[in-house]
């Protein structure tokens, strides 16, 4: 007979209003100001992030930069600098590694961490927690939250609860207790439309979730369905995946307002390029495939889809390729409500072994090994 599996210890670290935080270590001034990371407000780019100052006028991430202004014209708007966002994101990874390396990151500023058996010989993943925000603070001077639960949801869901700076655990029998008065919107994965489809089937929080069956949630949601049922019971089988195993690499943005405008859609794009790229950069991957996801105003979801016989090389080239997707679809036509680039056929620089006696044909099932 085999031993039941130990509980598992996650942690789920997310850093504060990254990108504004980083650019504020520069920026001392700023602290008290309300700050905006993005394109001029008379320009059509949107919000990257805010500071917690100006999340009190209601500013968000992927909000029009010229919305945010509305709200805020005392707001100051900084430029992006992903190399410094990407600094960062290499000095809080080697914390990560120095505990497991059994770290998933999910995008620059945010990682799971499996420390069940970790390299540090502490058996309390809150011990644990609590050293990686300390050194996080250390060497970056930036502040992370970070969650403890024997799930990737729960943890994910406890990072947030209490920003910025906090620590939530939530012990495996208290997992329960904790997610069912939560609003269904706080489970990963449910965004607007899902949330609003479940309000009108009157279902808020996670313990009215909890009381539908199977059969119901899969005529409504499809094979999501399953997975609103088993989150809303607190199961969640999924593993924290090392990157070397990770199969894509993504952003995407739900606008304020459908964007009509084709050039508009282009400015969020080129954000979104440059974001995937940077973080497949970090992650030491490559990758051939790009895709780009629309959603229009009627919620149809398409994706076009290119796959190189070499690397993209660059977000330029990221970029390029998106908009040649976007001409292969009915934006500028259609107003679209949702846009995103995925990043795919990944190959690890290291593994990439390409004999050099092989001659070109051979190369594309190379890259695979
Ligand atoms: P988040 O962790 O979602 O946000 P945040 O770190 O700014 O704030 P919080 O304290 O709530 O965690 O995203 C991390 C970074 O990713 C964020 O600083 C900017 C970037 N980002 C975008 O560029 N566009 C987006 O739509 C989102 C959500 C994030
Ligand atoms: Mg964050």
């Amino acid at each position: 007979m085999t031993s039941p599996a130990p509980v598992r210890k996650i942690i789920h670290v997310d850093m504060d209003m990254f990108y504004a935080a980083v650019e504020l270590l520069d920026r001392p001034d700023l602290r008290e100001r309300p700050v905006v990371v993005g394109g001029p407000p008379n320009s059509r780019s949107v919000v990257t992030t805010a500071n917690y100052v100006a999340r009190k006028f209601g500013i968000r991430s992927a909000m029009p930069c010229a919305e945010a202004y509305r709200r805020c014209p005392t707001c100051v708007f900084l430029p992006p600098d992903f190399k410094k966002y990407h600094a960062v994101s290499e000095v809080i990874r080697e914390i990560f590694h120095e505990v497991t390396d059994l770290v998933e990151p999910v995008s620059l500023d945010e990682a799971y961490l499996d420390v069940t058996a970790n390299k540090t010989g502490e058996p309390s993943a809150t011990r644990i927690a609590r050293a990686v925000k300390k050194k996080i603070l250390e060497r970056t001077r930036l502040t992370a939250s970070a969650g403890v639960a024997s799930t990737m949801f729960v943890a994910k869901i406890a990072s947030d609860f209490r920003k910025p700076d906090g620590l939530t655990v939530v012990p495996p029998e208290r997992a329960l207790a904790f997610i069912r008065p939560l609003p269904v919107i706080r489970i990963p994965g449910i965004g607007k439309v899902t949330d609003r489809h479940l309000a009108s089937l009157d279902i808020r929080t996670v313990a009215e979730l909890a009381a539908k069956t199977l059969e119901f949630l899969e005529e409504q949601f499809g094979s999501f369905g399953r997975y609103l049922h088993d989150i809303a019971r607190g199961i969640d089988e999924r593993e924290v995946t090392p990157v070397w195993e990770r199969r894509s690499l993504g952003a995407e943005a739900t606008f304020e307002r459908d964007l009509t405008d084709r050039s508009a859609i282009e400015d969020y794009l080129k954000q979104c390029a440059r974001r995937v790229f940077a973080e497949l950069t970090e992650e030491g991957n490559r990758a051939r495939t790009v895709t780009l996801k629309l959603k229009y105003h009627d919620f149809r979801s398409i994706t076009r889809r290119r796959t190189l016989d070499e690397f993209v090389r660059s977000a330029e080239e990221v970029f390029a390729l998106a908009r040649t997707l976007l001409d292969r679809t009915d934006a500028g036509r259609v107003p679209v409500r949702l846009a995103g680039i995925t990043l795919s056929t990944f190959t690890r620089k290291e593994r990439r072994v390409v004999p050099v006696q092989l001659v070109l044909p051979f190369r594309e099932s190379m890259e695979e090994l």
